[in-house]
């Protein structure tokens, strides 16, 4: 078979079933195009995109834009690594830390290499700004995060399947629970070696867990009280897909350490960044971290436009607006359907926790019949799907998706 020859659903799926590591189990819809809030499988079929990439693409699929950025910079130059400047980093580093209000920006690729990259600035402030003894750093973590796949991000991980058999872990990790001040602070009172916090603003995987107002804004000043640095993992809730810029925005925190990732780039392309300021990252000296593809020229390109893509649609005020459109509809949906428990969400990222048990698979079935529906949903963990549309959705296409979600459900009896 030709590589680009036509393919069938059912082709595409038989040859990643023999030819992939299964280290997935996708929805069984095989695409093949993408266009704004639209993707359509290889038949032809077009469906409304509700999960974006996990939140990747924000800023609606192949933006004109984005991929006009990263076709001319990928016509210009590639890559050169970091043994040489080049004239687009320089550029994207001024940009994206006047955008987000720090001195310094560490470009990294994917998201779990800048949550890596976070923890090791973390430990290294606290050696040589803090005065922690050196291999005795702390960083305290909540229970049920999703930060990435790498061992050490597993190692303070308390997902079994994403843990077992991938032994011995990395140590120097506290886990308090999350959306728990008071274990935060006991947390911090009780260990001296405490260097950092790190928390998603909200926990996506584990199911779009909205932490009670004011949490944030305590639990930075509770860092500031212990001198320990507050890093917000905003890979999943950040450019605008709560309703505003970023996550801690809705409560006027700025981190010390911020994490950036999947649609920093729109999706076009593997993009993520940590941010701090001087008396933060200037610990780190040549030599001490890098990457190959770390801040190359198309990265640079391409997240410059996906970001302003974000001020000049105003895709944060269209999430705000239009989640609670969300929320409000499907809110008063759950009141008269009892298979739908609650919604609940922040922007456009929104979860509905379906009335039935962990293990049951009434939430997968509903996402399967979402897609013969013409929408395309995922379950996160158990009973819980997570409704997360690019931004760049328009009222009357969220209303249609309204209306397909409680058609949908309302066919399955409990
Ligand atoms: C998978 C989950 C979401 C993230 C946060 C760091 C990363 C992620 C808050 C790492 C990545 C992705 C990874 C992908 C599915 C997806 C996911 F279901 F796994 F948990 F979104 F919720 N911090 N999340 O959400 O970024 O290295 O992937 O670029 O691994 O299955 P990455």
């Amino acid at each position: 078979m030709a590589v680009l020859e036509h393919l069938t659903s059912q082709q595409a799926i038989d040859l990643e079933n023999k030819y992939g590591a299964h280290n997935y189990h996708p929805l069984p819809v095989v695409l093949s195009k993408g266009e704004g809030v639209y993707v359509w499988d290889v038949e032809g079929k077009k469906y409304y995109d509700f999960l974006s990439a996990y939140s990747a693409v924000n800023q609606g699929h192949c933006h004109p834009k984005i991929v006009g950025a990263m076709v001319n910079q990928a016509q210009t130059l590639t890559l050169t690594s970091r043994a040489f400047y080049n004239d687009m980093l320089g550029r994207y580093e001024k940009f994206a830390t006047e955008f987000f209000g720090f001195d310094k920006l560490l470009p990294m690729n994917t998201g779990a290499e800048a949550v890596e990259t976070a923890l090791k600035l973390c430990r290294k402030w606290a050696y040589e700004v803090k005065g922690i003894e050196e291999n005795e750093a702390e960083i305290i973590v909540c229970k049920n995060n999703f930060h990435g796949r790498t061992t050490t991000i597993i190692s303070f991980s308390n997902d079994p399947v994403a843990r077992k058999n991938f032994g011995p872990f990395t140590n120097g990790f506290i886990k308090v629970d999350y959306d728990n001040l008071t274990e935060l602070e006991e947390a911090l009172k009780n260990n001296k070696n405490v260097a950092g916090f790190m928390a998603e603003p909200i926990q996506g995987e584990a199911g779009v867990y909205v932490p009670s107002e004011g949490y944030l804004a305590a639990a930075k000043a509770l860092c500031e009280k212990y001198n320990v640095l507050f890093i917000a993992d905003e890979v999943q809730t950040g450019i605008a897909r709560t309703g505003k810029l970023l996550a801690v925005h809705h409560e006027n925190v700025q981190p010390d350490i911020l994490i950036l990732g999947k649609a920093l780039s729109g999706g076009a392309y593997p993009v993520s960044a940590v941010l701090a300021n001087d008396s933060i990252m200037n610990v780190i000296k040549p030599g001490n971290h890098g990457s190959t593809f770390g801040g190359n020229p198309v990265a640079a390109a391409v997240a410059i436009a996906a970001l302003e893509v974000v001020k000049e649609e105003k895709l944060a005020e269209n999430a705000e607006r239009l989640g609670k459109i969300f929320r409000e509809e499907l809110g008063k949906f759950s009141e008269e359907n009892e298979l739908v428990t609650l919604v609940r969400g922040k922007g456009l990222l929104n979860a509905v926790v379906i009335n039935d048990t962990e293990d049951s698979d009434t939430a997968w079935n509903i996402c399967m019949k979402l897609r013969d529906n013409g929408l395309l949903a995922k379950p996160t963990h158990g009973n819980i799907i997570r409704f997360a549309p690019p931004l760049v959705m328009n009222e009357e296409q969220l209303r249609d998706c309204i209306d397909i979600i409680k058609k949908t459900i309302a066919e399955f009896s409990k």
